[in-house]
């Protein structure tokens, strides 16, 4: 059975779990890293050298990156609308999973998200908070530009691509500060919050993650 090695509260391990969620897949969620440790062993490490979550067990499969894992998943166990196979379908697919990796995830985590719940209201970066925002602003323009033509981040159907930045709205959308005012946007991410996979997976409280004062 696939077995998923990293806590719920892991944007990273809510990617693939929402997918695997989606593709009904059995299987088996052992939480390791953040308070539960256990990323740090040999055996751990053994299978992934960076001491990251999540990891995938995959009968004769081991691999970590969550979007390597979605890739995978989607190709062995998905669907042709998910992963397409033919290159030239799938290539705008890929490219807006990147777009969301490269782009969103180190604005909204890093800058946004850590700095809310993850740092402290005295010892909060109100500069770095502020930058994150207006990337964010930009970012989400674009996406809400995107969903506002197709339908969905990467065409007329839902793809990885939505779930590599679909997985980061109930951050973004939870989170307090000031975000742009983007209907497209805003009616996706309740299309997403309707789905049950989305709603188990991605729609994790953070609170465990929150330090005191934040
Ligand atoms: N590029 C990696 C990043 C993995 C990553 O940074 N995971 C975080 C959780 S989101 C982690 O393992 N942090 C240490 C911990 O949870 O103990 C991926 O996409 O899988």
């Amino acid at each position: 059975m696939l077995r998923i090695h990293g806590r719920a509260t892991s944007s990273n391990v809510q990617a693939v779990m929402w997918l695997v969620g989606e593709l009904g897949l059995p299987n088996e969620r052992l939480d390791v890293g953040g308070a539960f440790g256990g990323n740090q062993t040999a055996e751990f490490l053994a299978m992934n050298p960076m001491g990251r979550v999540p990891v995938i067990e995959d009968e004769d499969v081991t691999l970590f990156e969550s979007q390597a894992i979605l890739r995978y998943l989607a190709a062995r166990h998905g669907s042709e609308v998910l992963w397409p196979s033919d290159p030239v379908v799938r290539a705008p697919v890929d490219q807006w999973m990147e777009w969301a990796k490269v782009n969103l995830y180190p604005s909204l985590t890093y800058k946004v998200f850590w700095q809310l719940v993850r740092t402290s209201a005295a010892e909060r970066d109100h500069d770095l908070l502020a930058e994150g925002a207006a990337e964010l602003d930009q970012l989400m323009t674009i996406a809400d530009a995107q969903i506002a033509r197709h339908g969905w981040l990467a065409g007329a159907e839902m793809t990885l691509a939505d779930i590599a930045f679909g997985t980061h709205l109930f951050r973004y959308f939870t989170v307090p500060f000031d975000r742009a005012d983007l209907p497209a946007l805003r009616a996706y991410y309740d299309r997403l919050c309707a789905r049950p996979a989305y709603a188990e997976h991605a729609m994790v409280s953070f609170e465990a993650l929150r330090v005191p004062g934040a």
